[in-house]
């Protein structure tokens, strides 16, 4: 009898606590926009990102002369050096560098997994690359959706589905818990068009009103990068395999 490893989805880092288990990989996903902008500036050549869960946290690094991104309510926090766009990253500004971050929900999710055995960055940017990485992995995995302050939000939870379905697919994972089949079901609804499936969404609205439609299409179009974003201690690298 094949050993299949599970695959869950947990919809928001307050109920981390309900999903987590011993030797479980972790995939933190913050779709709009925090780990699809860690995914970009890996791909653009950034060395180390440490995500930090607040303001406090980042401006004490600001003052020791780190490169800092902050963001809230989807803008850059005045005094820092770049926000969430991954755009941001992409300028070539940033190679070798290592940059601290902190946003309103995805950062926040990191930390709260910080007790896992592997945390490791998934966007739909990376859908297909991290999925044939977890895949070789054979252990289970947990998709930890960063939400929007702790409420479900539809874009990571169909970036969960996505990686449920995939992995699924490769015969060696099967899944348990609701929240995952419906993140399933729901990937499948949105994925011939992710941008128009989200039309009505809170987030998209919420970006739209700050003219940030080009952000959003970009972070709404899969596998535009191999890289994948691994916890090394408290911080994040580029996998090398
Ligand atoms: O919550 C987050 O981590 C952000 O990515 C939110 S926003 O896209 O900047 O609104």
């Amino acid at each position: 009898m094949i050993d299949r490893k599970k695959v869950e989805v947990c919809h928001t880092p307050s109920l981390y606590n309900q999903y987590k288990k011993d030797n479980q990989i972790v995939v933190v996903i913050d779709v709009l926009r925090a780990t699809s902008a860690m995914c970009a500036a890996f791909d653009n050549g950034v060395e180390r990102i440490i995500p930090v869960a607040t303001l406090e946290e980042a401006q004490a690094y600001k003052e020791k002369g780190f490169i800092v991104a902050a963001e809230r309510q989807g803008q850059i926090v005045e005094g820092f050096d770049l926000g969430n766009s991954p755009y941001g990253y992409m300028t070539g500004k940033y190679k070798g560098e290592t940059i601290v971050i902190t946003t309103t929900n995805g950062t926040r999710a990191f930390t709260t997994a910080s007790d896992a055995e592997e945390v490791v960055i998934g966007s739909l940017l990376n859908l297909n690359a991290l999925s044939e990485w977890l895949i070789k992995q054979d252990k289970d995995v947990l998709c930890l959706a960063s939400g929007w302050k702790d409420r479900f939000c539809l874009e990571d939870t169909i970036c969960a589905g996505a990686f449920v379905e995939n992995l699924i697919a490769s015969g060696k994972f099967i899944s348990d818990e609701d929240s995952s089949i419906a993140a399933k079901y729901l990937y499948r609804s949105a994925k011939e068009n992710h941008f128009a499936f989200l039309k009505a969404s809170s987030h998209r609205r919420r970006l739209r009103a700050l003219n940030l439609n080009e952000d959003m299409k970009y972070c709404l179009t899969p596998n535009q990068t191999n890289a994948i974003p691994i916890r090394k201690a408290d911080y994040l690298v580029l996998l090398e395999e």
